[in-house]
């Protein structure tokens, strides 16, 4: 039995559930509100010590990190292959995959914790401040929850993030000018892993939509896949997010 934790449209949350839904896989749905901190409880914790979603548990076998996730039940079931066949477009794809964990997220919370979180962060009692970043596992994590309860990230940050957001449309653009989809002929974990990303810097920045041609036609492909409509869609999966 599969049982996903995730928080609906969350990016790393959409990856392993674009995943899922792509290999034609069931799944129980365990939907965490991050705004109410779900993610704190110490029994989730205890699957998932960096308190963060997404987290699969396969027979009682628990899986964190949303791109290994993803690895691993391509592995395990082997029906429907996420991966290139050759070792060149597997390499390829990693390279996205690994783009999408440490170049593409941090990127993504600048924005979204300001959109997000700000607000929540700084209505807190102190108390209740204190305790949040008590229960928070990550160190950045935690210093980001205390830059939103002062000033807000600041304009160095703001750039470095829509820095690497460019970085993201360039490389996604030049692999797109070679080949149908990122890691090269066939939809696979690269543009599961890289689809959240665009979707969400395209809110913030929409203008890279129109400077990156082949990354838009490219995106508007992939919205319509079934796995990606079913994913994106309303449901109880995506609670009461955007
Ligand atoms: N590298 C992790 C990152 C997971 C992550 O940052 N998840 C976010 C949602 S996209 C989260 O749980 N945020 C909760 C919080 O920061 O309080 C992965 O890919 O699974």
């Amino acid at each position: 039995m599969l049982e996903l934790y995730h928080a609906g449209l969350t990016t790393c949350s959409k990856k392993s559930r674009l995943a899922l839904k792509e290999k034609g896989l069931a799944y129980k749905s365990h939907y965490l509100n991050l705004g109410k901190f779900e993610h704190h409880d110490p029994a989730y914790l205890k699957l998932n010590p960096n308190g963060l979603v997404p987290t699969l548990v396969h027979d009682g076998k628990v899986v964190i990190e949303s791109g290994v996730i993803n690895e691993y039940v391509d592995e395990v079931f082997a029906d429907k292959p996420l991966k290139p066949a050759d070792p060149l477009g597997r390499a390829r794809m990693r390279i996205f995959c690994k783009m999408a964990d440490e170049y593409a997220l941090p990127a993504t919370r600048i924005p979204t914790w300001t959109r997000t979180k700000a607000a929540q962060v700084q209505a807190m009692s102190a108390a209740e401040f204190d305790r949040v970043v008590s229960e928070t596992a990550l160190v950045d994590h935690r210093l980001k929850l205390q830059a939103l309860r002062g000033e807000g990230f600041s304009k160095k940050e703001f750039d470095e993030a829509y820095g690497r957001m460019d970085y993201v449309f360039d490389r996604s653009e030049a692999a797109l000018s070679e080949s149908p989809y990122l890691a090269g002929a066939a939809y696979s974990l690269a543009d599961i892993a890289i689809l959240p990303y665009i979707h969400a810097f395209r809110e913030v920045r929409p203008e890279l939509m129109t400077t990156h041609p082949r990354t838009t036609e490219w995106y508007e492909r992939v919205m319509v896949r079934p796995a990606v409509q079913a994913t994106y869609q309303p449901s109880d999966e995506t609670g009461t997010q955007r």
